[in-house]
């Protein structure tokens, strides 16, 4: 039997995220399934999300930290999107029943501040780009049951991309030089109790290098990152399931405090 089109699978993946159920693996449906077929199904989705009246809210990189590869059984990053109707309001609610199976991971993001386009992009030159930096929860969810996939299944699906809750951007000027995000020490919390922590090394030994990456696999893909993108550089910490009430909060010395709380039905 012939594999299900691109086409048919981007819109499986589409009916599960606006009908909040998940199914199998797309390997699954097509076990032929490569990586850049499954970019190019998150290019139909991006497309799709678009032209549903969406505007792009920014990139996100994933798995880019041993902690994540190792939850995820994937060992490499991945690369997503995220659309400006996903974004919560720093302390704002998460309405109950919106995501799936919602997990929380904390995250150093980016805005930046010039193009960056460059096939060979280091993290020098994508810190150059870089005009602030702030804390991010992700807010992930799969359309696939208990995040079991494989690596095209989850590009595929968006790199889990649900919500995001972004804090308050810090010039990276007033960081210093050198900005010593490396040793940001980032700290996340639900309910007042300490969850996990982790610094910005954990992510590819400075969170520079995970947007320098996402830069490299856009332009291999002839696209590129205007300016004042938002860029989610990839989790310090595993990502935690949540149940209805948790309020979670992301914090550390330089960047602030970032939170959000789950909605629970009254
Ligand atoms: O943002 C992420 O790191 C998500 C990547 C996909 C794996 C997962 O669902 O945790
Ligand atoms: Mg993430």
């Amino acid at each position: 039997m012939m594999p299900p089109t691109l086409t048919a699978l981007t819109q499986e993946l589409w009916d599960r995220r606006s009908q909040g159920r998940t199914g199998p693996k797309l390997t699954e449906l097509d076990p032929g399934l490569t990586l850049d077929q499954a970019y190019a199904i998150q290019d139909q989705l991006l497309a799709q999300t678009l032209a549903e009246g969406e505007q792009l809210g920014g990139r996100k990189a994933g798995l880019t930290s041993a902690v994540k590869m190792r939850q995820a059984g994937v060992d490499q990053p991945i690369f997503g999107f995220l659309a400006v109707g996903w974004a919560l309001e720093n302390g704002g609610t998460l309405p109950p029943g919106q995501l799936i199976q919602p997990r929380v991971e904390g995250e150093i993001c980016f805005i930046t501040g010039a193009p960056l386009a460059a096939p060979d992009c280091t993290p020098a030159t994508a810190l150059n780009a870089v005009a602030q930096v702030a804390l991010g929860i992700e807010i992930v969810d799969s359309r696939y049951p208990g995040y079991r996939f494989d690596l095209p299944s989850v590009v595929a699906d968006n790199c889990s991309s649900g919500a995001y809750v972004l804090g308050q951007g810090v010039p990276l000027g007033d960081l210093g030089h050198p900005d010593r995000l490396e040793a940001e020490a980032l700290s996340l919390g639900r309910n007042g109790q300490p969850l996990a922590s982790g610094v910005g090394a954990d992510v590819l030994g400075h969170p520079a290098a995970a947007l320098a990456t996402l830069v490299r696999h856009l332009a291999g893909r002839g696209q590129s990152l205007p300016p004042a993108s938002l860029v989610f550089a990839g989790a310090v910490t595993p990502a935690f399931d949540v149940q209805a009430g948790d309020t979670i909060t992301l914090s550390s010395p330089r960047l602030g405090q970032v939170r959000c709380t789950f909605g629970a039905t009254s």
